[in-house]
């Protein structure tokens, strides 16, 4: 496949690759298989109706997750691919342009396209039940995010089929990804599928910090919200403080690409660590934006699982709140090598390293936690408590990283690598499972199997650690980051193969959980209990799965285990008398056809087609039209179907 200039004429379709053409084909084949299906068994106005339309924050929940596992088998696929070009010197599986492609897009697809919606699916599930509310702040503004997610991160896949892949990093870092360098439209995708997502992911934010304000159950004062929430909230104003920052650099990344600007080349004067700055002063926060959300996660299942209130609450709160600061103003430490001389490194060396502080609060809060508690040893369990040592590892290596003039040797190899996975995969990825085995009932009625859940557990850590430990190694000796191969004889043979060997059987684990999904869709028990887990916030006082309007009555709040403290008291009871209509927001359409207009302009932007952009542009200008003559007021769930509802999972009211 060659890399030719816009204006010389780049191939549309991409060919010649085997693997490509092969994905192609799949492509190809699962379309033909959804569309088939879907009207094979009459499910169009089903899928339109209850998913498409749907502005419920529990269905774009699972919409989100959808995406994310989605996301993260494509993500994982580039990894594994990867992983086998380097298992042996020399090795000819793919060459230097197609690795540059699939690191990049391995980057991006990982962080954006499968952690971020996951966590933000989980989030979205459970805030405004753990809120004690009946939808999140602005339901539409909701499902337009999605949809905005849903198709930037559509755009950013079709790239490898359809004009090439971008391939300068997920970090792009300028002069080489601006023109002159990167002619192709590959890093057109870059600029323009990351903007119409980033933009959905900040709408989220500022959903979700109204929702936080002004919508919790009366009695439930911030001091009294669940840790999960709490990290939900400081995540969100994360986003808001961060995704601007983000948007901005896109957008002069975009003019740069596509109007010939130069604010990051410095042809007319641009300042190439202008975009460095940029990126990374959202970059470093987004850290936080993924790991914060998890946070909150292994504390609710720490503490539900040990059966005993979480350790110091407080000072996870206030430990939150310093790392979110404290998030902000580390960022240089990504370019401690850029010169800016001993006194900026210094400073930014010691933030970098106060955030163990609060960090390492918060494991013993955990630790606390689980002392002389009664522990079940749940599949969710089970994460919280892999995720203690392994995260730690990463932890200590980005202390590590973080003395600058040690930098200078780590600097861009596979240490960093090994680092950076130690704490995103045990700090997102273990808590997004700790969490979807947690809360799966609440959102379908059933349980997800344990047994099958035990080797998705036990493959999954022990592929993860065989995959990661070996990078730390070659890394100190000397092997940089993303290089596509290297000569036999330099000791490195070993560790990689061993690295690839576990990336199997990290795959294995994966294949485990979809099979458990897969399994327990078909096999398990439904109208599974509303509390399985015996558990202490709002979420678990609601029926599985929960109803349209999560409460019948909104409950009184008095403390941060309200749930729990209403079993005690054996005040977790609805008199029918206590009923009255309730009011919810009708479907729209309009969110999922204004994000497909979007990404239609989009999708010219990337090939510089200017004059259909313009065009379709219209299209988003008639969404906007039709929006704001939508008069609809939503419609009332009457006091007899709640009554009904409400009595088939308590049994008599
Ligand atoms: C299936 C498991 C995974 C495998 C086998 C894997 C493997 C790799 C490899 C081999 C590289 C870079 C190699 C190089 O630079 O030459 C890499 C880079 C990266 N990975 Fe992963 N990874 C996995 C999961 C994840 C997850 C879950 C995340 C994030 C949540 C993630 C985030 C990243 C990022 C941000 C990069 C940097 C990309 C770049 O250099 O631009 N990875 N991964
Ligand atoms: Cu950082």
């Amino acid at each position: 496949m060659g890399v030719l200039g816009a204006g010389t004429g780049h191939q549309f379709f991409v060919t010649g690759d085997p693997l490509i053409l092969a994905s192609q084909i799949a492509i190809g084949l699962t379309i033909l298989g959804i569309v088939g299906g879907l009207t094979y068994f009459k499910k169009w106005r089903w899928l339109w109706t209850e998913w498409l339309t749907t502005v419920d924050h529990k269905r774009i929940g699972i919409l989100y997750i959808l995406a994310g596992v989605l996301m993260f088998f494509r993500g994982g696929v580039d990894g594994l691919m990867m992983r086998l070009q380097t298992s042996r010197p020399e090795m000819e599986f793919l060459n230097s342009q197609h690795y540059n492609e699939i690191f990049t897009t391995h980057g991006i697809v990982m962080i954006l396209f499968a952690a971020m919606p996951l966590l933000i699916g989980i989030m979205n599930v459970v805030l405004p039940l753990q809120l004690g509310a009946r939808d999140v702040a602005f339901p539409w503004l909701n499902a337009l995010s999605f949809w905005l997610f849903f198709v930037g991160a559509m755009l950013f896949n079709i790239s490898f089929v359809i004009g090439g892949s971008p391939d300068a990093g997920w970090t792009s870092y300028f002069p080489l990804a601006g023109k002159e360098f990167t002619p192709g439209i590959g890093n057109n995708y870059y600029a323009v599928a990351l903007q119409i997502a980033g933009i959905g992911t900040l709408a989220t934010g500022i959903n979700f910090i109204v929702t936080v304000l002004k919508m919790r159950a009366p009695g439930m004062t911030l001091m009294k919200m669940p840790m999960f929430a709490w990290t939900s909230f400081i995540t969100s104003i994360i986003i808001v403080a961060a995704f601007p920052i983000f948007t901005v650099a896109l957008l002069l990344m975009t003019m740069d690409r596509l109007f010939g600007t130069h604010f990051f080349t410095v042809a007319a004067g641009g300042e190439p660590m202008l975009w460095l700055n940029l990126f990374w002063l959202w970059g470093h926060p987004e850290v936080y934006i993924v790991a914060l959300p998890a946070f909150g996660m292994f504390s609710e299942v720490i503490s539900t699982y040990s059966r005993k209130n979480l350790y110091g609450y407080s000072t996870m709160v206030w430990s939150i709140i310093t790392i979110a600061f404290l998030s902000m103003i580390v960022w240089v430490h990504h370019f401690y090598t850029m010169g800016s001389g001993p006194a900026v490194n210094s400073f930014f060396s010691i933030t970098t390293m106060l955030i163990a502080v609060p960090t390492g609060v918060k494991i013993f809060n955990w630790l606390f936690t689980m002392r002389k508690g009664r522990i079940k040893f749940t599949t969710s369990m089970l994460w919280a408590l892999a995720f203690i040592p392994c995260f730690t590892i990463g932890g200590v290596t980005g202390v590590m990283l973080a003395m600058a003039a040690a930098d200078y040797q780590y600097h861009n190899t596979m240490f960093l690598v090994a680092h950076f996975h130690y704490v995103l995969i045990p700090g997102v990825v273990f808590a997004v499972f700790a969490g979807l085995y947690y809360w799966w009932p609440k959102m379908f009625g059933f349980t997800l199997n344990e047994r099958i859940g035990k080797w998705h557990f036990w493959l999954f850590v022990i592929g993860f650690n065989m995959t990661f430990m070996p990078m730390f190694f070659v890394g100190l000796d000397g092997m940089s980051r993303r290089m596509y191969t290297y000569s036999a004889g330099l000791g490195w043979e070993n560790p990689l193969m061993f690295s690839f060997i576990g990336s199997l059987v990290l795959a294995a684990g994966f294949a485990a959980m979809v099979y458990n999904i897969y399994w327990s869709f078909r096999y398990a028990k439904r109208g599974v209990d509303h509390d399985p887990w015996d558990a202490r916030t709002l979420e678990w006082a609601t029926a599985s799965p929960v109803q349209a309007y999560n409460f019948a009555k909104i409950p009184e709040v008095k403390s941060t285990e309200a749930f729990w403290d209403m079993k005690k008291e054996g005040t977790h009871t609805l008199k029918e008398s206590e009923i009255e209509k309730i009011h919810l927001p009708s479907n729209s359409g309009v969110p999922f056809l204004l994000s497909v207009a979007i990404g239609i302009v989009g999708f010219f932007l990337v090939f510089e087609w200017f004059i259909p952009a313009a065009i379709a542009a219209v299209l988003i200008i008639v969404g906007l039209i039709v929006r704001s003559f939508d008069y609809d007021e939503g419609f009332y769930v009457s006091v007899d179907e709640i009554t009904k509802t409400e009595k088939k999972w308590r049994g008599d009211l």
